[in-house]
């Protein structure tokens, strides 16, 4: 399996908790590298442009809300298949779903404050990547 790349954020929830090193403990024993990271206030503008796919979704105002409800961390994971890699560690969206062990189970409050993002492609991957990161701030 190839060596690729994903991105990851650390939700709101999780930076007001104080669980960003919990957090990413849980991806670097899931076999994932942090590659780039920083911790940013999202904008309006930003949180609406990223999650454009869910534009029509019920949940979207709400979703947008509480994203820029305070910093995140943008992460760059690189490892053996990272996106699956990545999803699985995370667990299901609803932490009501997710597996134990899994970041969602463990961590997450709710179905929107849900701890982490993490792309669902290879292709959304650089999308997703590009949107929040220079080239040269990526250090594998
Ligand atoms: P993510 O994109 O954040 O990694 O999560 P995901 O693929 O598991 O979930 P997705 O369907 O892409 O939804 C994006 C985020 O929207 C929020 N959501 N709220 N209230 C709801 O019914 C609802 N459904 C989804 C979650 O924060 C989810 O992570
Ligand atoms: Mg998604």
């Amino acid at each position: 399996m190839a060596v690729t790349r994903t991105f990851s954020i650390i939700k709101p929830d999780a930076t007001r908790r104080n669980l960003t090193g919990a957090v990413t403990k849980m991806l670097e024993e899931a076999g994932l590298r942090v590659v780039a990271s920083k911790r940013i206030q999202m904008t309006r503008e930003q949180a609406e442009g990223f999650y454009g796919v869910h534009r029509e979704r019920p949940f979207f105002n709400d979703l947008v809300e509480f994203m820029i409800s305070g910093p995140v961390v943008v992460q760059v994971l690189e490892g053996e298949d990272a996106v699956t890699r990545n999803r699985d560690v995370m667990g299901a969206t609803n932490p009501a779903n997710a597996e134990p062990g899994t970041i969602r189970k463990e961590l997450a409050e709710s179905i929107e404050a849900n701890t982490v993002h993490g792309s669902d492609s290879e292709e959304n991957a650089k999308i997703e990547i590009d949107f929040f990161f220079k080239p040269e701030e990526i250090v594998g």
